[in-house]
């Protein structure tokens, strides 16, 4: 059979007749068939999102949430069995395909949670005579665009918030994970959500690139590439009112300092470079280690790239799944090769696989291991300024303070996610206020982040909140409303409110 979209209520096979399929990283099977969406059927979607506003907002927020609290329920009931289906559709190990799922919970429960916490600000005003306070009104449409990394999390980042807040929803996941979208629908379909609220089409870039140009659409909430952020932030920036929200990648770097406990250092970088094949837009790709300590963090960091264990993500034993597609496979060997070229050394080379590594019946997974080399730290070098997405590390000894860390560590042109390493709080703090990054941690690896905290980045990282509790500001629009209790009009900062004429 092949997956439809779901608009209006409705499973349909949209007005285009191609389709595409989607496939396990790790073996090369199909795993499923789906219809490929076109620029009418996102118009479609938005249409029926347009229509049903009014509706969706007569609901208190406490209704609202009540669909979602359902589908908490049926993300914890079947943790196991989604956990297996992202594993399948996007390769990563199976605690993490687990953890993926326990993340789109949590977003659920924070954001149906939310609905009955008090919401809104009382603020003081200089006349006693006066109340004011802020309300959020829903902004309207929002566009959803999420990536294959987090393909059950990240929709949720999306569209919990927005849902709850007010909003209708259009929304297309990734061509790379249409399976666990085709789920996620059928897990609004199962909630009873109203039609036209929310919606999904499957498709490709063609498709993402309608809902960002639809007028009707009022949000637009991007998680993915730079390249496709920028483009998005751009083309919304021609819509006045129009909003977009853009979470892009990074080239995260952890320091470690001559202060550091060096256990804490290979163990938070090593999960930080290798969870997720390097594919989370908070892996670290560079390590900027004192010279003092460099020696001995490069001997230990070096032992464990090479054992890593690379191969059946549904296997426990497995550290590191495949990378998403032969295509980043592809890009991964590229950046590797210019590595080759600029560094002083390369430590550690798993980028090909001989044919023994490869575990029986995953002869077609788009294998790579760890890349990990060292460079002479230099503002030119693209290799430790554009990211890979991928197991590709450069090891970056500096001498002097960490004044100076810190300058290598902020010198790209991204800024999303980063770490330092150090037992002296002074070090630790200097990062702290220092590190041009939106998610900043001390003495743990850069990835792993938790709902309820902000995620999102500075810099070409991104515009800070297109996800997590943040996502809010997003997908509503604040009131200030002023009520005056007295029968009189008073003006603040000493305006005067009478009215004079030429008679007085
Ligand atoms: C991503 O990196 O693409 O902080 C999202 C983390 C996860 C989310 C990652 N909670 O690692």
């Amino acid at each position: 059979m092949t997956y439809q979209h779901y608009i209006d209520g409705e499973w349909t096979d949209g007005h285009g007749a191609d389709t595409f399929e989607s496939t396990n990283p790790a073996t090369g099977e199909t795993l499923g068939e789906f219809r490929r969406g076109t620029t009418d059927d996102v118009d479609d979607a938005v249409a029926a999102a347009d229509a049903v506003e009014d509706e969706w907002q007569s609901l208190s927020r406490i209704e609202r949430a009540e669909y979602l609290w359902d589908i908490y329920h049926e993300l914890k009931d079947r943790h196991q069995e989604l956990g297996e289906v992202v594993t399948k559709e996007c390769g990563k190990e199976i605690s993490e395909g687990k953890a993926d799922v326990a993340e789109a919970w949590h977003m659920v429960e924070w954001a149906a949670g939310d609905a009955r916490h008090p919401s809104g600000d009382v603020v003081p005003s200089e006349i006693a005579d006066k109340d004011a306070y802020m309300r959020r009104k829903p902004r309207g449409v929002v566009g959803c665009i999420t990536p294959w990394n987090f393909p059950v999390a990240i929709p949720f980042w999306h569209m919990a918030v927005a849902l709850v807040e007010g909003n209708t929803v259009v929304w297309k996941p990734a061509e790379q994970t249409p399976w666990c979208g085709q789920i996620i629908a059928e897990m609004f379909e199962d909630a009873g959500i109203p039609d036209g609220v929310f919606n999904m089409v499957q498709g490709f870039g063609d498709a993402g690139a309608r809902i960002v140009d639809d007028d009707r659409v009022d949000t637009v909430l991007f998680t993915g590439s730079a390249e496709v952020g920028q483009e998005v932030a751009q083309k919304v920036a021609e819509s006045p009112g129009k909003l977009a929200a853009c979470e892009m990648g990074g080239k995260n770097g952890i320091v470690v300092t001559e202060e550091a406990d060096l256990d804490i250092a290979v163990h938070s970088a090593v999960m930080s470079s290798f969870k997720t094949t390097g594919q989370r837009c908070v892996s670290s790709e560079r390590l900027i280690v004192h010279e003092d300590v460099y020696d001995e963090f490069k001997e230990r960091y070096v032992e464990v790239a090479e054992k890593v264990a690379v191969g059946d993500p549904l296997d426990e034993g497995t550290f590191m799944g495949p990378a998403i597609e032969p295509e980043h496979v592809e890009k991964i060997q590229k950046y590797n090769e210019l590595a080759r070229e600029e560094a002083k050394n390369v430590l550690v080379d798993r980028t090909e696989f001989e044919a023994d590594e490869i575990p029986e019946g995953h002869e077609d997974g788009n294998w790579v291991g760890p890349f990990v080399y060292e460079v002479d730290y230099s503002p030119d070098l693209r290799s430790i300024k554009e990211e890979v997405f991928g197991p590709h590390v450069a090891l970056i000894e500096y001498s002097g303070d960490i004044e100076r860390a810190v300058e290598i560590h902020n010198d790209t042109p991204y800024g999303l996610a980063g770490a330092v390493i150090s037992e002296d709080y002074r070090q630790i703090n200097y990062y702290r206020d220092n590190a041009e990054v939106g998610l900043a941690y001390g003495n743990l690896p850069c990835i792993g982040a938790e709902v309820q905290l902000p995620f999102g980045g500075v810099k070409k990282s991104g515009n800070g909140y297109p996800s997590a509790r943040e996502v809010i500001e997003a997908v509503t629009e604040r009131t200030a409303w002023t009520l005056n209790n007295s029968k009189d009009i008073q003006m603040a900062q000493g305006l005067s409110a009478d009215i004079k004429t030429e008679d007085d």
